[in-house]
């Protein structure tokens, strides 16, 4: 028998490489324009809450010795503006970690992308995330919320589960200044045990991106700016409403924002619609339901689905009441969810 070498041979080197999972989050008082479209630093505050529905897993492997970088988006190649945002975004990462080397990104989407349900939350999330993991920044929180928000506003909220808000910081001469003060954290809430029926009556992709609209908003719209300033009341109602655990009232301002919002576009110069007669056919069906006592209310982002927030105990309720109003969408029901974790190897 040979003898065990001493020393044995080092094991093959690994490329560094991380997987991580986030959700959407769907905002309460929303982000709706920008003030500096390269650091993505919005004009106002915002609300939301993460779901427990719709993950998005990525994947990023630092590939040395490749010229460019290769994204898959379920399953398929990404090509033109998605391509390109993930590559800048990347290109940022680079930037920090001082480390050329191209990556292999594969992610996998449960929500229908581009049908105004936060795709780019929890997929912006979820690469900041897996990328800051694979070439070794470090990064807390707020860090990583900082760096989520360069790929897509919205996606500095998914970093935290639950409620979370983010600031919008305030104009630095300073961009580095400008860049710090602005990230999401968690909100502090009372006793509340609250659900989000998501209405999906249109899984399509939307007419306009959400980048788009806002910015054709916030150059044309004459309803932007009053709706900017009663959103800093909203947002300050808001929180008192989540620290008494007052669903009406946490309600009451959420459809508000968000009605105030679509009124923004409505008002643009050409008019962003977003709605659709299957929204309205819901929002009816929503102020129904407070008819009969039940709260619940109605929020809408940069498409036609409609998410009604409600108590948990007549979610099911609420969620009866909008199939019967809607046939034909897809209805479920949607609790608190976590903030964006990174899996060890065995996707644990
Ligand atoms: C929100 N939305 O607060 C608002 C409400 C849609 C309506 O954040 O340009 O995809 O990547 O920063 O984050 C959608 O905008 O836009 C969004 P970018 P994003 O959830």
């Amino acid at each position: 028998m040979r003898p065990e070498p001493l020393v044995h041979p080092p094991a093959a080197p690994t490329t560094p490489a991380a997987t991580a999972v986030a959700h959407p989050n769907i905002a309460l008082v929303k982000y709706w324009g920008k003030r500096d479209e390269r650091l993505v630093l919005p004009r106002v505050d915002s609300l939301s809450l993460t779901l427990g529905v719709f993950p998005t897993t990525t994947t990023v492997a630092l590939a040395p010795g490749t010229a460019h970088d290769r994204v898959t988006l379920d399953g398929a190649p990404a090509e033109g503006e998605a391509l390109r945002r993930v590559v800048a975004f990347l290109d940022l990462v680079r930037d920090r970690a001082g480390i050329a080397h191209r990556a292999v990104v594969e992610s996998e989407n449960t929500v229908p992308t581009g049908a105004g349900l936060a795709s780019s939350a929890s997929g912006f999330a979820a690469l900041a995330a897996a990328a800051a993991a694979a070439y070794g920044l470090r990064l807390d929180a707020a860090g990583l919320s900082r760096l989520a928000r360069r790929g897509s506003g919205s996606a500095c909220r998914s970093v935290f589960g639950g409620f979370a808000v983010w600031h919008a910081g305030r104009d630095r001469a300073d961009p580095a200044e400008a860049d710090l003060a602005s990230y999401a954290e968690p909100v502090a809430v009372g006793d509340l045990d609250p659900a989000l029926v998501v209405a999906v009556v249109d899984a399509g992709p939307k007419p306009v991106s959400s980048r788009a609209a806002m910015r054709h908003t916030v150059d044309t719209s004459p309803l932007y700016e009053p709706w900017a300033v009663s959103s800093r009341a909203d947002l300050t109602e808001m929180r008192a409403a989540l620290l008494a655990g007052d669903i009406e009232a946490v309600g009451r301002v959420a459809e508000r924002n968000a009605l105030g919002m679509h009124a923004t576009m409505l008002a643009a110069r050409p008019a962003v619609r977003y709605l659709s007669p299957a929204t309205l056919t819901v929002l009816d069906a929503v102020l129904r339901l407070r008819g009969d006592g039940v709260p619940a209310y109605a929020t809408m982002d940069a498409g036609p689905n409609v998410k009604v927030l409600c108590r948990r105990p007549d979610a099911d309720r609420v969620a009866e009441a909008v199939r019967a109003a809607a046939p034909g969408s897809r209805v479920l029901v949607a609790g608190p969810g976590p903030g964006v974790r990174l899996l060890d190897g065995d996707g644990r």
